[in-house]
């Protein structure tokens, strides 16, 4: 028979194309090369590098499913996850970099922007040139992306933007924009507009003193009085599916990430387990030690497994977003789960930046919530179940 891969168990591996194991092996090689040297100084001191953006750039990070006449890869959104789960292996907050970028950022411009648009930040954006930021998020609407306040007034030379959003990925650092704003000229309909850093008006402070996600960049945007021309308008998405369009793509990457750093934390508690002993014997000899390792092992490839599903869906064109909801609620929740035992595991160890799965753990606290949180999804399931709406 076949023999048994502990760490692979499903034979994810076989499930892949040529291509997506090519793609994978290179994020790999990069995010060890280029990441995971930098992370523990970026954490403690909360400093992102936004060197990082042309590296994942060069690395062929940034726009994974953008077709390639505009600077993407031009690969599945398999490949995509894929990427998502070795970036995500070292740190939430970098994955949250490049996903922001990837699915938030050249996935609008490319699905709804005009060719004048594409052509002048797609190449920039895959080659991390330029970094961009999606704000959506504001301080009286979260959940309730519908309930935002931020206003597109038409003048004759095009709009005045006025509004502020809040918990912003990149923000402080970003050069292009992507923000969601009710104009009058469409009836009050959400419509995307995409800003340049420098514009009158428009500005982005950062949030300092996050205890998670502390490698990643966070801040408002707050635009006073925007002036933008018509070429600034996202010309084919009207109403909340054109957020709501990006935020699909994105969770599904987060599904694979999460996954990611719920890997790093179980074969890091695995080999502390075996390392360490008490009692006169390694820790990984105790029942209650392998029951813990058991359950990692279960959830991480029944997880996997679902969204490789769901990204082959994807790629088909047959997804569905409650099936999204599916994969980004439970693994995130079970790779949350997963980092508080592995810490739990480590002893005092695990408290330590060098050990790694604190870090993840405080990480995948932000994870669980962005993007829709936990029970947001669960809400959305409900409703597509029951048929009645349990938000408002
Ligand atoms: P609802 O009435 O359900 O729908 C309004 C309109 O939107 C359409 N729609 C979707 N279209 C495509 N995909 C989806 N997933 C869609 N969900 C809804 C829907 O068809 C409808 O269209 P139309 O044309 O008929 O008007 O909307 P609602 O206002 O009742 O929404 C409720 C709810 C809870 C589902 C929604 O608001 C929600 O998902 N809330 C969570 C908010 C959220 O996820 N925010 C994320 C902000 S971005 C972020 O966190 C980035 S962090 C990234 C990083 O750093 O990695
Ligand atoms: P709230 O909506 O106020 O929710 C608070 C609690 O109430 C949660 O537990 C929630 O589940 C619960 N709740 C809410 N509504 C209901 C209900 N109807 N029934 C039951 N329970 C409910 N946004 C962007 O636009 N762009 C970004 O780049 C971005 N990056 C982020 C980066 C970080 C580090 C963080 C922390 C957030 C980021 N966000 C971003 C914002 C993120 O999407 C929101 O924080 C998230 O959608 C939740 O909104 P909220 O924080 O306002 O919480």
């Amino acid at each position: 028979g076949q023999p048994f891969s502990w760490s692979d168990p499903f034979l994810l591996d076989d499930q892949m194309t040529a291509e997506e194991r090519m793609i994978r092996d290179s994020a790999a090689a990069f995010a060890a090369e280029s990441l995971a040297p930098r992370v523990e100084d970026a954490y403690l001191h909360e400093r992102t590098d936004p060197a990082i953006f042309r590296e994942m750039g060069a690395a062929g990070m940034l726009g994974v499913t953008v077709a390639e006449e505009y600077g993407g890869v031009g690969a599945s959104y398999v490949a995509y996850g894929l990427v998502a789960r070795e970036i995500e292996r070292i740190d939430s907050g970098y994955r949250s970099m490049a996903s922001v970028q990837s699915s938030l950022v050249m996935f609008p411009i490319e699905a709804y922007g005009s060719e004048d648009q594409k052509r002048r930040y797609l190449p920039r954006l895959a080659s991390g040139e330029w970094i961009g930021c999606f704000g959506l998020t504001e301080p009286d609407a979260g959940s309730d992306p519908g309930g935002m306040k931020t206003r597109a007034r038409k003048t004759d030379a095009g709009y005045v933007l006025n509004g502020s959003k809040m918990w912003i990925s990149n923000s402080p650092i970003a050069d292009v924009f992507v923000v969601w704003a009710k104009s009058d000229a469409h009836g009050g309909k959400v419509r995307g507009f995409v800003l340049d850093k420098g514009m009158k008006g428009l500005s982005a402070p950062k949030i300092a003193g996050k205890l998670s996600l502390r490698a990643s960049i966070t801040g408002e945007i707050v635009m006073e009085n925007v002036e933008v021309g018509e070429e600034a308008l996202l010309p084919h998405a009207e109403g909340m599916a054109g957020p709501f369009g990006c935020l699909n793509r994105a969770r599904y990457g987060i599904s694979w990430g999460v996954m990611g750093a719920a890997e790093d934390c179980w074969f890091r508690a695995r080999q502390y387990g075996l390392d360490r002993h008490q009692f006169a014997r390694p820790l990984a000899a105790t029942q209650l030690f392998q029951k813990k390792l058991a359950d990692m092992q279960t959830e991480i490839a029944l997880g996997l497994q679902a969204s490789l599903r769901v990204g082959r869906l994807l790629d088909e064109g047959r997804f569905a977003p409650e099936m999204i909801s599916i994969v980004k609620r439970n693994n995130c929740g079970k790779a949350l789960d997963i980092a508080r035992q592995a810490r739990d595991m480590h002893g005092g160890n695990g408290i330590q930046i060098g050990y790694h799965v604190m870090r993840h753990a405080q990480n995948l606290e932000t994870v669980n919530t962005y993007e829709g949180t936990h029970d947001v999804h669960a809400l959305i399931l409900g409703r597509a179940q029951t048929g009645l709406q349990a938000f408002g």
